[in-house]
């Protein structure tokens, strides 16, 4: 956490006017996503709403001078944050009734791109009761695409490679189709990845598991999915 004097308080009132007015052009984003701000400050950011939730500075919560000014500011990536400019800042909310962990504070500037991933750094300005108006920052990534959620040959879905995953997909393979829709594969089932459950996925998690760590480490068994 760092504090900052006075002057960095009046140049932010004084910024926010201007850069509010530009960042009410941008629209929130239209999917429904949530991503943490991790740093100093910290919360999480939801695209549909463009809500800053769960503002925290440090581990504890803050009490504000009474009816003191809270403000958040979004800048580009890669920004000075040192020093308030216009050109690094994206957008800013500010409010004298918010609490910094409480709800009601907007990402203003924020947008999210599908796929796409988008750092912005983040920082709160408040006083705190009885203290020193201090500002905390943190950072969040939006837009990213969704981790993959599997390993290549996790047949049964349960985040290891063992022969657990071989036998999964030669049951599968004898199932009436009804079976099948009630016990689905792993979505890691394919690991001969020719893009079908063969018998081919079972053989290969079998010789993955006896290689040697170093054979291991070059098949794409065990790792998450290449990129497309
Ligand atoms: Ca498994
Ligand atoms: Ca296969």
């Amino acid at each position: 956490m760092k504090k900052f004097t006075k002057l960095f308080l009046s140049c932010a009132l004084v910024s926010a006017m201007a850069v509010t007015a530009a960042a009410s052009a941008f629209a929130a984003a239209p999917s429904e996503a949530t991503y943490a701000i991790t740093g100093d400050l910290t919360g999480t950011y939801t695209t549909s709403s463009n809500d800053i939730t769960s503002l925290k500075v440090g581990t504890t919560d803050v009490e504000l001078e009474a009816n003191s000014q809270v403000t958040f500011i979004v800048y580009k990536e890669g920004a000075d944050t040192t020093e308030l400019k216009a050109e690094d800042v994206l957008g800013i909310d500010q409010g004298t009734t918010v609490q910094p962990e409480n709800k009601g504070l907007k990402a203003n500037g924020v947008e999210e791109t599908e796929g796409v991933a988008t750092n912005y750094i983040v920082k709160v300005g408040y006083t705190p009761k009885g203290g020193d108006f201090t500002v905390a920052e943190g950072k969040f990534t939006v837009g990213k695409a969704a981790t993959p959620a599997y390993i290549v040959g996790d047949a049964d879905a349960d985040d290891d490679i063992t022969i657990g995953d071989a036998q999964t997909v030669a049951a599968y393979l004898v199932m009436t189709e009804a079976d099948k829709e009630l016990h689905p594969l792993g979505a890691g089932y394919d690991a001969d990845l020719d893009g079908d459950p063969t018998i081919g996925d079972a053989q290969s998690v079998a010789a993955y598991l006896v290689m040697t760590p170093a054979n291991q480490a070059q098949s794409p068994i065990g790792k998450a999915p290449a990129a497309n």
